[in-house]
């Protein structure tokens, strides 16, 4: 049977801004308080769905969250209306007003992790949802996000959902952006590969002294165990904590892997090696040639990893077996890192081509191509149990690009959350998307 990897794009929400509000993510922190552009960056990732699908890939969307969060206002003591409690958030703690309507949940790299039906125990799709327990403003997603994977991959034989990990940081789960999946064919058995950066009960694991290490070894354990995973379709490797001191919150934002490839940073990891043999030894066994692409320090600094964002691309296997990289466009502004890309694709090797997607306002808050989308491979008949509403199409790409021109605004600052009427804005256009997307009722507004 025919198996893919199917990307689901987040749809940016309504109320994207510049909170300032992860540290460690170095771009999230440089532009805060700078203003936005919502509708903009909503064109700017259906863009790059709607020609991943012209491409020939699978494609669709995953909905954004309410914002601002009432509810999570509410669960903070803010009490009275619904526009009282955004006016008493504004006057008396507007840091978490700001928490409160971030459009976060855009970046769904991190909305769960999956494991396809060949590599569980029980032959099913399993989703965990990440506790994203590191940032307040990331923790309130999990919610939704359950509801929202629930409404797309409903059906009980073919998909298992797991509710997040317990909310403490001892298991800080990040969710795709540190799980890699290897294999030779999407619906064959392959090796997962969870990459953390501290581990919370044993201190032989070392950890970086400046940024926080969002993702624990015990949290991937965990998500392991629960899934169904073999111990032989599996390998943990540690960040290497002085990249997470650099700016490299996440894994993807210094390597990427795709089929029998990982492409990566000479710096990404530490016992780079053993690792490497490890992911060759177990990939072997699925019958699968593990390939590893190190791209060296000497080339593409660390820093200019985080500027550029390279690793935070898509890698793509086209039909004829050759990779395709979709990179932002600050790759292209960084003479190096582009320098690097041209001698990849001219080199024979396996990645042939490289193509470049303005995402300007989501890399703002440090999300590049990878962070906008979550990887799901799917067979044939897992495909066709997906609730067809959120996969893309010409129609539904014209569709929402008319939902977005009709509710998004083109300019949000700081002192534009405190206003009622964005509220209802989002409310309003946020009720039409779950009819466009045949959710069901997934937001708080909608379901108390
Ligand atoms: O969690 N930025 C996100 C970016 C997530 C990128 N995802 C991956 N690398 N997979 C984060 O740090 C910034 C929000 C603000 O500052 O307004 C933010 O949440």
């Amino acid at each position: 049977m025919k198996s893919y990897e199917v990307n689901f794009d987040g749809l940016v929400g309504p109320t994207h801004n510049y909170g300032g509000l992860s540290y460690g993510n170095v771009a999230s922190q440089s532009n805060s308080q700078q203003s936005s552009n919502p509708r903009e960056a909503a064109l700017q990732g259906l863009a790059k769905m709607k020609a991943l699908m012209e491409m020939g890939f699978q494609q669709g969307v995953l909905a954004p969250q309410e914002r601002p969060d009432v509810a999570a206002l509410r669960r903070l003591g803010f009490a009275g209306s619904d526009a009282q409690v955004i006016e008493r958030a504004a006057k008396d703690a507007m840091p978490l007003l700001v928490a409160s309507c971030s459009a976060s949940s855009m970046w769904v790299a991190n909305a769960a992790t999956v494991s396809p039906s060949a590599d569980t125990r029980d032959g099913r799709v399993h989703f965990t949802a990440a506790n994203l327990n590191c940032k307040y403003h990331r923790s309130i997603e999990h919610p939704t996000t359950s509801r929202v994977l629930g409404a797309m991959f409903a059906d009980q034989k073919h998909f298992a959902h797991h509710a997040a990990l317990p909310a403490v940081a001892q298991f800080g789960d990040e969710g795709a952006a540190n799980h890699t999946r290897f294999c030779r064919d999407y619906g064959q058995a392959g090796v997962e590969f969870f990459v953390f950066g501290r581990s919370a009960f044993d201190t032989r694991y070392p950890a970086p002294q400046k940024y926080p290490a969002r993702q624990t070894l015990e949290a991937s354990q965990a998500v392991a165990r629960l899934h169904g995973l073999s111990d032989d379709g599996v390998v943990y490797a540690q960040q290497n904590p002085s990249v997470i001191d650099q700016g490299v919150f996440h894994n993807d934002v210094i390597a990427v892997g795709n089929g029998e490839v990982l492409f990566y940073h000479e710096d990404a990891f530490l016992e780079t090696d053993k690792m490497l043999a490890e992911l060759q030894a177990k990939l072997g066994k699925c019958g699968g040639n593990f390939q590893s692409i190190c791209v060296p320090r000497s080339q593409v600094t660390v820093e200019d990893a985080v500027r550029s964002y390279l690793f935070n691309s898509q890698l793509l296997s086209r039909v004829d077996g050759s990779m395709l990289l979709i990179v932002p466009e600050e790759c292209r502004g960084n003479e190096r890192v582009w320098q690097y890309l041209q001698s990849l694709t001219s080199s024979g090797g396996l990645i042939r081509e490289v193509k470049v997607f303005d995402l300007k306002q989501s890399m703002q808050n440090g999300g590049g191509p990878a962070c906008l989308r979550l990887r799901v491979a799917l067979n044939q008949t897992e495909l066709a149990a997906v609730n067809p509403a959120v996969i893309m199409t010409a129609p539904l790409y014209g569709t929402l690009t008319q939902w977005v021109d009709k509710h998004y605004r083109d300019r949000l600052s700081e002192n534009d959350l405190a206003d009622p009427q964005l509220l209802l804005e989002c409310r309003t256009a946020l009720d039409e998307l779950t009819q466009i997307l045949k959710l069901g009722a997934v937001y708080p507004f909608q379901i108390n």
